[in-house]
């Protein structure tokens, strides 16, 4: 009976210190492989490392993540949902990366994997786009990549064709993918 009062004063403490410094946490039930790149993140990230992919399977990828653990923690492509983030995550590629955003189902309007509302970021052309995109070049682009630290888009968003192979950003957070 001790002991289990104890681990409940434990709990308690735990749960109290998480308020005390005012952090948001990433949902507990995302896999372990993920992590935050700030205390103040509510969201977790995965670099894919390894061989490059496709967009669609870099997509099932991220989904595949989350298929064993509980509800309220969904596994996708990164979904960019301000400039904030996107400068957080700039420091962290070597390379090009795909995210979350795509305009598959309608050419020229870009929309995210996931339900989260970003309030119309990106907008659909300018900052954060590199230059002269999205251009839909080289006969459809329609998948987006950020650009990396050494390119020409450092940082930026660029469409290309959803076959091109590239590394890419898993994030775990409370956002339902997208119906
Ligand atoms: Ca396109
Ligand atoms: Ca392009």
């Amino acid at each position: 009976m001790g002991r289990a009062r104890s681990l409940v004063l434990v709990v308690v403490l735990v749960t109290g210190c998480d308020q005390v410094f005012g952090l948001e946490q990433p949902p507990s039930r995302c896999p372990t492989s993920y992590t935050a790149l700030a205390p103040t993140s509510a969201t977790s990230y995965r670099s894919s490392g390894g061989a490059p992919v496709g967009w669609l399977a870099a997509q099932s990828a991220c989904l595949a993540d989350s298929t064993s653990r509980g509800d309220a923690a969904f596994t996708h492509l990164v979904v960019v949902g301000s400039d904030r983030e996107r400068q957080d995550l700039g420091g962290q590629t070597s390379t090009d990366l795909w995210i979350g955003l795509s305009d598959q189902s309608t050419e020229g309007t870009f929309t995210w994997v996931t339900d989260e509302d970003t309030r119309g970021y990106p907008p659909v052309s300018g900052d954060p786009w590199g230059a002269g995109e999205p251009d839909d070049g080289s006969g459809g682009q329609d998948c987006v990549l950020i650009g990396a630290p050494s390119g020409g888009n450092a940082g930026r968003f660029v469409d290309a064709a959803c076959t091109e192979v590239h590394e890419y950003l898993c994030e775990c957070d409370d956002h339902a993918p997208a119906p």
